[in-house]
């Protein structure tokens, strides 16, 4: 008899036709099947899936080139199918589930013959996680294969977790014919079901990443208690050896990665590393928040890599113990095969070419790395890995970060009074926007704890939640509202960012140890100066005060901007969020 994965497997295979059916085991041998599948046989136009780079400088290290169209996360292709519009809110697009299907069936139908299906089961979490799901992905492409094994769990024990239950999370995947006009990636809450076709691009095609652990994860934490967010996890050593775990959200391309994994610019002082873009909270035995990274591997953004910004990921890279490790729409050194990208480590080299294969010099128009232009690479290689890392218990948190891109207003960092304040800070974020989604960059947009495009829900009720969240924590964590990119009237960044950002992190951490004291603002409490260590470095000191001053013009027309996106919310948004809001206006005077 078959089992209910095998069904489900086969009724896929019946509507997309595939020319045969391979099921994935997760071994290192079949990666290496399948990297020279892409090799010799799959291909995207004239390039073929992979590209070997030189072994001796990258080991076990890969070039894709993507479909020129597909290159990013398609936020107006991509739509949560609730029953009802008002369950997936305002800031999601919604279609009915059945004119849903309908659509993606007829964009289906035939979607994969000539190839191969791959099955793909993996776990999100460590399969002896209490909070670990079990999952089973389709796809018609090497590259997402490959990158499901850097990116989760995979392997054939899943299949013997899931037996004969329907307790899965089904990923449909086909890149189609990659026309953007026949691309849709679509979400099924009630079925915990991701669709997504015509897109090879990871945010669209890596359905454990986004598509389940964010949106469809949302909605099962809003139903079981827990909540999925866009955070880093992370410990961060003192000097006396002891380790305290913090969150971060950040909205895409704005440094989470080179903040899970800083070098700290303070002696002493060690980062740990868990997760650099998604965490799942759930509330422990103890009242404490904890929280599990549910992937296992990294998919981050390569220009501004270097020894420089971040030189755990260099050395996380160069490492060869996991295979592989994938480039993606980077540029290539013609002479030494080897990856390449704006803000890389030493010259520019001879002899370029660019993301797409053609040839590229410095000064042309157009950047030779594609702006978003990935590596995965398995979180095992990283030499700062946390040895809390498979602990199925996770880790507990002592602080959340909440952080945006904001060149004005908004603090270098700021605590909140207390839980409910926190979400506020989180519901009110604004940041502008990066070149991860497709559209344009550098606009300020509202980005609750950066998960506008990754909330499965109404954003209203997800604000709710989070309140509930802490109501049932009987110890909630420090929230705290962090802003690394305030520029001074020269465009430029003030604050050093990267490893200097360990300087928050130590008056964060005296905050959590009750050290220190704060200084009462109206929009939060900010450090007093002579706490925050800055040894070493040299600010001005107009400067330093420029990214803590309150602006109350410019938090004035900053509640205007506020209370439009919360409005959208209507009867959803909760009231302790309305009164949060009233007594910032009031504080401000
Ligand atoms: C990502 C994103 O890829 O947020 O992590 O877009
Ligand atoms: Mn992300």
């Amino acid at each position: 008899m078959a089992t209910p994965v095998e069904k489900w497997v086969e009724e896929q295979a019946g509507l997309a036709k595939p020319d045969q059916i391979y099921w994935c085991d997760g071994s290192e041998e079949e990666a290496h099947k399948l990297i020279e599948i892409g090799m010799k046989k799959e291909k995207i136009g004239d390039n073929p899936i992979f590209q070997e780079l030189n072994q001796k400088v990258w080991p076990k290290s890969y070039l894709h080139r993507s479909h020129p169209t597909d290159v990013a996360r398609t936020e107006q292709l991509t739509f949560v199918c609730h029953p009802q519009k008002d369950q997936a809110g305002p800031t999601n697009n919604w279609m009915a589930p059945a004119e849903a299907k309908e659509k993606l069936t007829k964009l289906t139908d035939g979607c994969m013959r000539g190839k191969t299906m791959y099955v793909l089961p993996y776990m999100m979490g460590h399969p002896d996680s209490p909070y670990a799901k079990s999952c089973v992905q389709v796809t018609d492409v090497s590259y997402v294969a490959v990158s499901m094994r850097i990116m989760t769990r995979m392997g054939k024990n899943v299949l013997d977790k899931i037996g004969n239950t329907d307790n899965f999370v089904k990923g449909l995947h086909s890149v189609g014919d990659f026309d953007p006009n026949r691309r849709l990636i679509m979400h099924f809450p009630q079925e915990s079901l991701v669709w997504s076709i015509g897109s090879g691009y990871g945010g669209n095609a890596l359905l454990g990443k986004k598509c389940f652990s964010l949106r469809i994860a949302s909605c099962l934490g809003q139903r079981e208690g827990w909540l999925a967010e866009h955070m880093v996890v992370m410990g961060i050593q003192d000097p006396q050896g002891k380790i305290t775990y913090i969150t971060a959200s950040f909205p895409s391309a704005c440094g989470k990665t080179n903040l899970a994994m800083l070098e700290s610019a303070l002696p002493g002082y060690k980062i740990w590393t868990l997760g650099d873009d998604i965490a799942w909270l759930n509330i422990g035995p103890d009242g404490r928040l904890y929280a599990i990274n549910p992937e296992s591997g990294f998919f981050g953004v390569a220009p501004g890599t270097s020894m420089k910004t971040n030189p755990n990921m260099v050395r996380t890279l160069k490492k060869s113990k996991f295979y592989p490790t994938l480039f993606t729409n980077v540029a290539l050194d013609l002479d030494k095969n080897v990856p390449w990208w704006e803000g890389a480590d030493g010259p520019v080299p001879k002899r370029v070419a660019d993301w797409q294969g053609k040839p590229w010099t410095p000064g042309q128009e157009g950047k030779a790395a594609h702006p978003n232009s990935r590596f995965t690479v398995s979180l095992y290689n990283a030499p700062t890995l946390s040895k809390e890392f498979d602990n199925p218990q996770g880790v507990p948190i002592s602080a959340i970060l909440l952080g945006g891109r904001r060149t004005q207003l908004i603090p270098l960092v700021a605590e909140s009074f207390d839980w409910a304040h926190g979400v506020f800070m989180g519901a009110r974020t604004g940041s502008e926007t990066t070149a991860a989604a497709a559209g344009k960059t550098g606009v300020l947009r509202r980005d609750p704890m950066s998960m506008l495009p990754f909330c499965g829900y109404n954003m209203g009720d997800y604000f709710g939640h989070w309140l509930d969240m802490g109501k049932r924590l009987k110890h909630p964590p420090k929230i705290y509202a962090v802003n690394w990119f305030r520029t001074d009237d020269q465009g430029k960044f003030i604050w050093p960012g990267f490893g200097d950002n360990i300087r928050v992190l130590k008056w964060i951490l005296a905050r959590a140890n009750n050290d220190v004291g704060v200084k009462d603002t109206p929009v939060g409490l900010l450090p007093n100066p002579a706490d925050l260590d800055l040894s070493g470095l040299s600010i001005p000191k107009e400067k330093m005060e420029k990214l803590f001053e309150i602006d109350r013009q410019g938090w004035q027309d900053e509640l205007k901007e506020i209370d439009a996106f919360l409005g959208q919310f209507g009867d959803h948004l909760p009231a302790e969020i309305r009164q949060q809001r009233d007594t910032l206006a009031k504080r401000l005077g």
